[in-house]
């Protein structure tokens, strides 16, 4: 079995370990870093893990009611004066799943060596790498630690971990008790995802791919068409759904390939969306909480689920679909073209 493929299939054991591991731990830091009121929350990555950054983000907003913001790690040292706030109690999550990514180690050192009033925690995946020396305090999940370049069960463990501790800062239980059912919500899932995915991956009639998402959506959707690039180098490109028809719609025909992640929130516009979508020629997929009478393929996931807690629920489609096509094009989905699992940046 391709590691891919058994990383994706890993999540539900991935995301069940969080769920035990994170309460204690951010009760630990919690504690020793004496967080109490915090006026901003800044989330950073880069590659996957700053979509990770987005969906956090508006995670912990939502959870919380603090204003949080989501940066690409190297714009915190060169551009800190549109990212990072100037004062008040901020709480920086640094996030790399390797724990080595260049720009991630000089985000938290700049951070930690110029702005006092700026509490750093790393989010990883390898236990005492120079994250954890560099930062005031570091969740290590080694239990979600891949041998994949492309990351999978990666980036949703570290998003659960994030949505987790926001909750535990909101003392929102409701929360935390949806965030439980996840692992067994993947199981109950996956026969009707897989099917889907092959059957979509293998298909030979797209040429390209656009995933729709708002909300925390938005960067689940940027990580779906990460997915097709690393694994398969194919045309995509990832839009908020009611945007996409102010221009973008311009490049839909029937060799495209559409998924939406769905809320409950945007139900009341989405059915448009869609009709305007397939009127064009594309193949639409809606995947979200209900079925949809209006798209092409429904996929129904944590029907049960609020809108915050299904986020996880929305990549395991998008992480088999790149994984299929790649199949099809008689590409190695475990060795994505151009790529290492860390990027090493050499400074001049
Ligand atoms: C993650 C990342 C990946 C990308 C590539 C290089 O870095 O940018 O998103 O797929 O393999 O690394 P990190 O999360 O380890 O910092």
């Amino acid at each position: 079995m391709s590691l891919t493929y058994a990383e994706v299939l890993n999540q539900p054991a991935s995301w069940k370990a969080a769920l035990g591991h994170v309460p204690p731990v951010w009760a630990g830091i919690a504690q020793s870093l004496d967080i109490d009121a915090i006026s901003h929350a800044l989330f950073m990555g880069s590659g996957t893990s700053l979509y990770i950054a987005q969906a956090a983000a508006q995670s912990f907003m939502e959870i919380t009611g603090t204003t949080a913001t989501a940066v690409p790690t190297s714009e915190v040292f060169l551009s800190s004066a549109t990212t990072v706030p100037r004062s008040g109690s901020v709480l920086a999550f640094v996030i790399s799943r390797s724990g080595t990514t260049s720009e991630a180690l000089l985000a938290a050192d700049f951070l930690r060596t110029t702005h006092s009033h700026v509490k750093t925690i790393g989010i990883t995946c390898n236990a005492g790498t120079g994250m954890a020396a560099r930062c005031d305090a570091c969740i290590e999940l080694s239990f979600a630690t891949e041998k994949s370049v492309v990351m999978t069960q990666s980036f949703t463990t570290m998003l659960l971990t994030l949505q987790i501790v926001a909750s535990l800062i909101a003392s929102n239980d409701a929360m935390l008790e949806n965030l439980a059912r996840l692992p067994d919500a993947f199981g109950d899932q996956l026969a009707d995802v897989d099917r889907l995915a092959q059957r979509l991956g293998w298909s030979p009639v797209f040429d390209k791919t656009i995933y729709l998402g708002l909300g925390p959506n938005q960067g689940l959707a940027e990580e779906g068409t990460l997915k097709l690039k690393e694994m398969t180098q194919s045309a995509c490109e990832a839009y908020n759904p009611l945007e996409f028809r102010h221009g973008p719609i311009s490049i839909v025909d029937e060799r495209t390939l559409i998924v939406l992640f769905e809320g409950r929130r945007e139900r009341a516009y989405i059915a448009d969306v869609e009709r305007d979508l397939k009127r064009h020629g594309a193949h639409v997929v809606a995947v979200g909480p209900y079925p949809s009478t209006g798209a092409d393929d429904s996929l129904v996931v944590g029907a049960t689920s609020s809108d915050l807690a299904r986020c996880l629920l929305y990549l395991p489609f998008a992480q088999l679909l790149a994984y299929y096509r790649a199949l099809s094009l008689g590409l190695d989905p475990d060795k994505p073209r151009n790529l290492s699992s860390v990027v090493v940046l050499n400074v001049r």
